[in-house]
C-alpha cells in the first residue's frame, strides 16, 4: 500500500499508515463512520480525480466525458433503485452541501424552515444560528416532549407550523435514536402547503436494506443524504426526489452551477460502487445486525442504570446520559473510552445544562463494529467494557485490563475488505 506515496512524501505517508494502525487497533463507535470496501476506495482514489465535469451526463461544459458521464449515470440509477426515487442528484460533496442546495432549489430568501432543534438531536445545517444559511433562511425549531421516550411534539411541531407558515418541514437527525412518525409530517406539510422533506443521512443505509421505513412511502418530496455512515459509501453527499419533475430540475441548477463547481467524479465513481454494494442482499443482512447490536448495547446501559436519552433506540446509534448517571462529563468520558481503544463521541443531550465542548452526553452505535463482523454478544461485550471503563476511569490496572481486551477483540475481528 501507499509504495509511490512512501517514496515522496515520508510525512503523509506516516500520518495515513498511523491512521491504518489506529482504526485497526481500536473500535470505532462514532455512529457516522464505516468501514468501505477496497473496491470504494479503490475508486474513491482513482484516475477519475484528474476530470472536470460541470454539468450532468450528456450536457457538460468540456469535452472528454464518455466514462464520466459512465460513471455518473450508474450511480444516479443505482441511487434511484436503492431508494425508490424518480430522480437523484449525485455530485454534492457532502451531506451539509446536500442540505444548502436544497434550500435553494426549494426556497427564496426568508422563507422558512421547520426543523429539529439541534440540542433535541438535529443537525448544524437544520439551523443552527452558527450556520451561515441562517442569515438567508429564517429557522424554527421544533423537540421531543419526551426525552425519556424520544416522542416528538407533533402537535407543537403542527402548531409552529399553523403560526410560521414554513416552506419546508423537515424530519431527520444526527443524534436521535427513535424512528419518526413520517405520516405526521406530511399529514403536517400538507396542511401548511410546505415540502416534506427528510435528511436521511444517519440512516440511509437502514433505509436502503428496508430495515427502516422509507419516508418516499409516506409521501415525502425530497430526501438529502450523506453516502457514507450507513449507507458504507465514500465521504459524500445525495439528493433525492421522489416524483416531481420540476423540483428534480430545480435540485439539478441548485447544485450546479448555484452552490459547487466541478463534480468529484473520482467519490461519484465510488459512490455507484458503493450503492452497488448496496443493492446485493448482504447488504441487508448487514443492516439488520446493526440494529440488533445496537439492542444488545442498549440493554448493558439500560441494566446498568446509565439513562439513554429516548430510552433506548430504534436505529444504529445511542446516546448517553453519562453526566447525569455517572457524574463524568462528556469530554472526561470520551477521553477515558479513547485511551482504552473506544472512539465515540461526547454529545450534547436535550436541554443540555453544560457546554458542547463538555457537554453531558456521549454518542455511540454499531454500523462500523458490524462491518467488523461483530454480533450480539460481542456488542454487549464492548458496552460493558464501556460501563466499566467509565465506572473505574481513575483504576490504571482495571483500564490497562480493557485496552487489552478491545485490542484482542480487534485481532479477532479484521476490518474485512470485501463485501460481495
Ligand atoms: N458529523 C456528522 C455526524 O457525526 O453525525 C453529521 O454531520
Amino acid at each position: 500500500m501507499y509504495d509511490f506515496l512512501g517514496k515522496q512524501d515520508k510525512d503523509v505517508f506516516d500520518a495515513l499508515v498511523g491512521e491504518e494502525a489506529r482504526e485497526r487497533d481500536g473500535l470505532e463507535l462514532i455512529p457516522s463512520e464505516n468501514y468501505v470496501s477496497r473496491a470504494v476506495r479503490e475508486a474513491s482514489g482513482s484516475i477519475l480525480t484528474n476530470k472536470y465535469a460541470e454539468g450532468y451526463p450528456g450536457k457538460r461544459y468540456y469535452g472528454g466525458q464518455e466514462f464520466t458521464d459512465a460513471v455518473e449515470v450508474l450511480a444516479i440509477e443505482r441511487a434511484k433503485k436503492l431508494f425508490n426515487a424518480q430522480f437523484a442528484n449525485v455530485q454534492p460533496h457532502s451531506g451539509a452541501d446536500a442540505n444548502i442546495a436544497m434550500y435553494m432549489a426549494l426556497l427564496e430568501p426568508g422563507d422558512t424552515v421547520l426543523g429539529m432543534d439541534l440540542s433535541h438531536g438535529g443537525h448544524l445545517t437544520h439551523g443552527h444560528p452558527v450556520t451561515y444559511i441562517t442569515k438567508i433562511f429564517n429557522f424554527v425549531r421544533y423537540t421531543m416532549s419526551n426525552v425519556e421516550t424520544g416522542e416528538i411534539d407533533y402537535d407543537e411541531m403542527r402548531r409552529l407550523a399553523l403560526e410560521h407558515k414554513p416552506k419546508i418541514i423537515l424530519a431527520g437527525f444526527s443524534a436521535y435514536s427513535r424512528e419518526l412518525d413520517y405520516a405526521k409530517f406530511v399529514s403536517i406539510a400538507h396542511e401548511v402547503g410546505a415540502y416534506a422533506v427528510a435528511d436521511i443521512a444517519h440512516i440511509a443505509g437502514l433505509i436502503a436494506a428496508g430495515v427502516a421505513k422509507n419516508p418516499f412511502d409516506f409521501g415525502f418530496d425530497v430526501m438529502t443524504s450523506t453516502t457514507h455512515k450507513t449507507l458504507r459509501g465514500p465521504r459524500g453527499g445525495l439528493i433525492l426526489t421522489r416524483s416531481n419533475e420540476e423540483i428534480a430540475k430545480k435540485i439539478d441548477k441548485a447544485v450546479f452551477p448555484g452552490l459547487q463547481g466541478g463534480p468529484l467524479m473520482h467519490t461519484i465513481a465510488a459512490k455507484a460502487v458503493a450503492f452497488g454494494e448496496a443493492l446485493q442482499p448482504q447488504f441487508k443482512t448487514y443492516a439488520a445486525q446493526i440494529l440488533k447490536n445496537a439492542k444488545a448495547m442498549e440493554k448493558v446501559f439500560v441494566d446498568a442504570r446509565v439513562r439513554l436519552i429516548g430510552g433506548g433506540t430504534d436505529n444504529h446509534l445511542l446516546l448517553a446520559d453519562v453526566f447525569g448517571s455517572l457524574g463524568i462529563g462528556g469530554k472526561e468520558a470520551e477521553d477515558t473510552l479513547g485511551a482504552v481503544g473506544i472512539t465515540l463521541n461526547k454529545n450534547v443531550i436535550a436541554d443540555d445544562t453544560r457546554k458542547p465542548v463538555d457537554p453531558s452526553g456521549i454518542r455511540f452505535g454499531t454500523p462500523a463494529i458490524t462491518t467488523r463482523g461483530f454480533k450480539e454478544g460481542e456488542c454487549a461485550r464492548v458496552a460493558e467494557l464501556m460501563v466499566d471503563a467509565l465506572k473505574n476511569r481513575t483504576d490504571q490496572t482495571k483500564l490497562a485490563a480493557i485496552h487489552q481486551e478491545v485490542k484482542d477483540l480487534c485481532k479477532k475481528f479484521p476490518i474485512p475488505e470485501v463485501f460481495v
